[in-house]
């Protein structure tokens, strides 16, 4: 990395199903590349690579896996897109990234069993976020939006437990959002948040989560 030159920000959008994180994100990258900066959308589960078949089927029912191992899968399917995601970082371009360790676990801390700190262990050392926008919603709400309830873990109860983790895993880089606001107005808000973040970065080193 060019030590004069600023880096991208890594800003990750997290929050319980159904409170509009895929929609926001896009908005968000859009908007920034509106204004001329360079921006790029991540998603987490990246469905799409090998890794990434495993966790979507798993999502879909069509596949069975024990709870270690797919969490794993999970972890395995972010560390998949370290490199790149470094990459990019150092080359200016900022990172909206859609879900991140931070699901990986709150969901499967969720589960009976499983406490936070083996959670975190096989994420630990990926990049660490500049900023996280934490979208908030009543659980009752969200179940009662669109598409509700043909996945895997889309069940009240366990959407409950997975809230009340991500909430243990906040820390002062985390901004919280009401998400029952209009799209516009949580737009706005990401949109100052992160254009803020993106010029405090700078040139400052990529840190490692957790670590
Ligand atoms: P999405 O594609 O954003 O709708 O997420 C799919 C579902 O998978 C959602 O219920 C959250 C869950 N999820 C996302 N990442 C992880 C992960 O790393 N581990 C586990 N156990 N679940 C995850
Ligand atoms: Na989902
Ligand atoms: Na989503």
């Amino acid at each position: 990395m060019a030590t004069d030159r600023n880096r991208g920000a890594l800003i990750i959008i997290e929050g319980g199903d159904r409170t509009g994180k895929s929609t926001q994100s896009k908005m968000l990258v859009d908007a920034l590349l509106a204004d001329g900066k360079q921006a790029e959308l991540v998603k987490f589960p990246d469905r799409t690579t090998p890794i990434g078949k495993l966790a979507g089927s798993y999502l879909q029912k069509t596949l069975d896996l024990e709870d270690h191992a797919i969490h794993l899968i999970f972890s395995a399917n972010r560390w998949e897109k370290v490199p790149s995601i470094i990459e990019r970082l150092e080359n200016g371009i900022t990172l909206v990234v859609d879900r991140y360790a931070f699901s990986g676990v709150a969901y499967t801390s969720a589960k009976r069993g499983f406490d936070i700190e083996w959670c975190k262990q096989s994420d630990t050392g990926i990049p660490a976020p500049d900023l996280v926008i934490y979208l908030t919603l009543p659980v009752d709400q969200a179940t009662s939006r669109d598409q509700y309830g043909t996945e895997r873990y889309e069940s009240t109860q366990f959407q409950k437990r997975a809230v009340e983790n991500f909430e243990k895993l906040m820390t002062k880089n985390w901004t919280t959002l009401d998400a029952s606001q209009s799209i516009d107005a949580i737009h706005q808000q990401m949109k100052d948040l992160t254009t803020e973040i993106m010029q405090q970065v700078g040139t400052r080193s990529i840190e490692k989560l957790w670590v």
